[in-house]
């Protein structure tokens, strides 16, 4: 019996590996930004992997307003609330959620969709091509081997779009200007300003160089925009905004 526990996880694993070592999008991080893209790209057909560094998915819902455990959004992005069937209260123009049923209701969304999350990997680096400039995949290693420092080498997945939705340090983007020929560096954010802040990050969002997206604070860092505090409408039409500009980058290259 143990013997088959041990191979049903095993084998079906390494299926899944072996399907998904080439996609057409990786989305890195499982926050409110990369969750929404990857319903809105999996929902289009998009064959769509999200890389999540920790055990759980929403990143920073979990801690709502200094751990009080509610969210609020503007009240136009009531329609994207009403897509991934999440509840919400209003007040003037505000509408206000429950941290855990935003977390529980995005990753439920966008699995329903197709897209397929795998938990406790950190994408550490990214893989490129020259003439033209391109990025084509990720390399990705055990959250457990990072955090262990063991000099491990990670193993590639090939897409054809790479998400950097990894919120307030643009991890991924922040190493690809580091390795790769990109002219950009990558400032960080600004103080709050929650206003200007969401609109400049959802006008912002999309490619850095070719293949290579950002969406959610991730957007911020790139820009050096201005934080927006709690106030997470701006995560999700990122996320979805994301999403329709990778579609139809990649609905081209068919
Ligand atoms: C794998 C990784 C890696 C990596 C990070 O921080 P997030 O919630 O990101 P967003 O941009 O979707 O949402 C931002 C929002 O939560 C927030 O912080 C706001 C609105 N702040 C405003 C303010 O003023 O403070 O999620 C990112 C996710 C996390 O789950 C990380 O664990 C994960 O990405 N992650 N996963 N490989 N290299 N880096």
């Amino acid at each position: 019996m143990e013997s088959e526990i041990t191979v049903a996880i095993v084998e079906e694993a390494s299926r899944e590996w072996k399907e998904y070592s080439k996609c057409d999008v990786v989305i890195v991080g499982a926050g409110p930004s990369g969750l929404t893209a990857g319903k809105y790209l999996a929902e289009r057909g998009y064959k769509t992997l999200i890389f999540e560094r920790r055990l759980s998915f929403g990143g920073g819902i979990g801690g709502g307003g200094m751990l009080f455990h509610k969210i609020v959004v503007e009240k136009d992005v009531a329609n994207i609330l009403q897509e991934f069937g999440i509840t919400y209260t209003e007040r003037g123009d505000l509408l206000v959620c429950d941290a855990a049923e935003l977390m529980a209701k995005l990753a439920t969304g966008c699995i329903d969709a197709g897209a397929k999350i795998i938990h406790g990997i950190t994408v550490d680096d990214v893989i490129f091509r020259e003439d033209p400039l391109r990025i084509t995949g990720v390399c990705i290693q055990w959250s457990a081997v990072e955090l262990s420092g063991l000099h491990v080498d990670p193993i590639f997945v090939e897409s054809r779009a790479v998400i950097d939705a990894t919120g307030h340090d643009a991890e991924v983007i922040s190493v690809a200007t580091r390795k790769v020929p990109i002219d950009l560096i990558v400032p960080g954010e600004r103080s709050a300003y929650s206003e200007v802040a969401e609109k400049e990050l959802i006008e912002k969002t999309g490619m850095i160089v070719k293949g290579l997206y950002a969406t959610g604070m991730a957007v911020a860092a790139v820009h050096n925009l201005p934080r927006m505090g709690p106030i997470f409408g701006g995560m999700l039409v990122s996320g979805k905004k994301v999403a329709e500009i990778v579609a139809q980058d990649l609905s081209k290259d068919r």
